[in-house]
C-alpha cells in the first residue's frame, strides 16, 4: 500500500492581472429604468499568479462597463493587502475586510473582496486537485436550474416563442421572466403568452427587478397571486426589508430577493426580518465563495430555501455544497470567453469534474472582446 501522502503546496499570491470584456448579449437585456438596457455585458476577469505556479481565476459581471473604472483599483488594493500571506480562503477574506473597515464593508469593497475570494477559492482547490464542490466536501454532479436567458419587458406577442426556445435551450422544467410592465393587465398579457406556450407543467419564475412602489406591489402581487407562479422576485427596492416581509407575509405565492444582498450579515438581518420566504445571492455582492457559503448555512438553519444569480458555474459548485438547495439561475453569457462551458441537460447545469471551479478563458476570444486590461 502506497501510504505517501501529497502535501498540496502552500500557495502564495505572486500578482494578479484584470481584464475588461465587453461581450455581446444573444438576447438583449430590456429592463425597467431602473436595471435599464444592454445589448453588451461587461465582464472582469481575474486570474490571481502565485508563486507555486498555480492560476485561480474568476470574474465579476458588474452590470456597467465604467464600474471598472473604481473596481479595478479596489481588487488590486486588496490583492496588496494579501502580499507574502498564505493563500488560505478564509485568511483572505478576512484580511480584506479589515482593509475596509473605515471606508464600507460593502459595495465595492466586497465586490472586490469577491472578485479574489472566488480567485483564491479556484487556486486551493486546484492545488488539492479537486473540483471546488469535493473541496468543500460535496460531490460533482448536476444542480437542478431554470433558465434565465431572456423574456425580458418584450411585447407579449414576442414572449411565447421565445419561451419555447428557452425550454429547449437545455430541457429545462423551469424558466424566467420579467414583470413590472406598465400596468397589471400588460403583466397578465405576458404570463398569458409565456403560459400558453409553455404549456402547465413549465415553472414560471417571475421578476420585477424592483419596479414597484409598495402600493402599487400590494395590489398586484394580489392580482397574480393565483397564476401558479413560482415566485415573485424583487418586487420593490430591495432594501425595504418591511415592506418585503408585509409581502411575504399577505401573498400564497412565495416572495424571492437576495441578488442586491451585501454579505453574509445583511442576509442574516434579511432573514431576521423574514423579508423573503427565499434568497439568491450574487456571488459579487455577497462575499463571494466564503459569503455564499455563509449564507448557506443560514439559510440551512433557518429552513430557507436557497437559489443563486447569475455566476452559475461558480453557484453550481456551491448549490452541491449548500444544505437547503433549491435552483441555480442559469445564464449563458459568458460562453463567448469560457474555454469549457459547463454542460446543460435535462433542465440541470452539471459540476464538471475537473479542479477549481472548471472555468479557464479562451484566450483567442478574450482578445477579441477585450476593451481594457491592467
Ligand atoms: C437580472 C440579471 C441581470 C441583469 C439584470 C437583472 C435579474 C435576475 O434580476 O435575477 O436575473
Ligand atoms: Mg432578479
Amino acid at each position: 500500500m502506497n501510504e505517501s501522502i501529497h502535501q498540496s503546496p502552500r500557495l502564495t499570491l505572486h500578482s494578479i492581472k484584470l481584464r475588461v470584456l465587453s461581450v455581446p448579449l444573444r438576447r438583449p437585456i430590456v429592463s425597467n429604468p431602473s436595471v435599464g438596457k444592454y445589448t453588451e455585458w461587461p465582464f472582469i476577469l481575474v486570474d490571481l499568479l502565485t508563486n507555486e505556479g498555480v492560476t485561480g481565476r474568476s470574474y465579476l459581471e458588474p452590470y456597467v462597463a465604467r464600474s471598472a473604472n473604481y473596481l479595478l483599483p479596489a481588487i488590486q488594493a486588496i490583492a496588496d493587502a494579501l502580499q507574502g500571506k498564505p493563500l488560505a480562503p478564509l485568511d483572505c477574506y478576512k484580511t480584506a475586510m479589515q482593509t475596509m473597515h473605515l471606508s464600507g464593508r460593502e459595495g465595492i469593497g466586497l465586490a472586490a473582496t469577491s472578485a479574489l475570494d472566488m480567485a483564491v477559492w479556484d487556486a486551493v482547490a486546484k492545488a488539492a486537485g479537486q473540483p471546488l464542490a469535493r473541496y468543500l466536501g460535496a460531490s460533482t454532479g448536476p444542480v437542478r436550474a431554470y433558465n434565465t436567458n431572456g423574456l425580458w419587458l418584450l411585447p407579449a406577442a414576442q414572449l411565447g416563442d421565445e419561451a419555447l426556445s428557452l425550454v429547449a435551450e437545455g430541457n429545462f422544467s423551469a424558466i424566467k421572466m420579467r414583470l413590472g410592465r406598465e400596468n397589471l393587465r400588460a403583466d397578465m398579457a405576458a404570463i398569458d403568452a409565456v403560459r400558453t406556450a409553455v404549456g402547465p407543467d413549465v415553472r414560471l419564475m417571475t421578476d420585477f427587478n424592483q419596479a414597484l412602489d409598495l402600493g402599487e406591489a400590494l395590489l398586484r402581487l394580489h392580482a397574480l397571486d393565483g397564476e401558479g407562479l413560482q415566485w415573485f422576485e424583487e418586487p420593490i427596492v430591495y432594501d425595504n426589508f418591511e415592506g418585503c416581509a408585509q409581502l411575504a407575509r399577505e401573498l400564497k405565492t412565495p416572495i424571492q430577493i437576495g441578488e442586491n444582498i451585501y454579505g453574509p450579515r445583511s442576509f442574516y438581518n434579511a432573514v431576521q426580518a423574514r423579508a423573503a420566504d427565499l434568497y439568491m445571492p450574487d456571488l459579487m455582492r455577497i462575499g463571494g465563495v466564503t459569503g455564499f457559503m455563509r449564507c448557506a448555512a443560514i439559510a440551512g438553519a433557518a429552513g430557507i430555501p436557497l437559489s443563486s444569480h447569475l455566476y452559475p458555474e461558480v453557484s453550481a459548485h456551491l448549490l452541491r455544497a449548500s444544505e437547503s438547495t433549491h435552483w441555480l439561475e442559469w445564464r449563458d453569457w459568458a460562453h463567448p470567453f469560457v474555454a469549457e462551458p459547463f454542460e446543460v441537460k435535462d433542465g440541470a447545469v452539471h459540476v464538471p469534474d475537473r479542479p477549481g471551479s472548471g472555468l479557464e478563458w479562451d484566450e483567442a476570444a478574450v482578445k477579441k472582446l477585450l476593451i481594457h486590461s491592467v
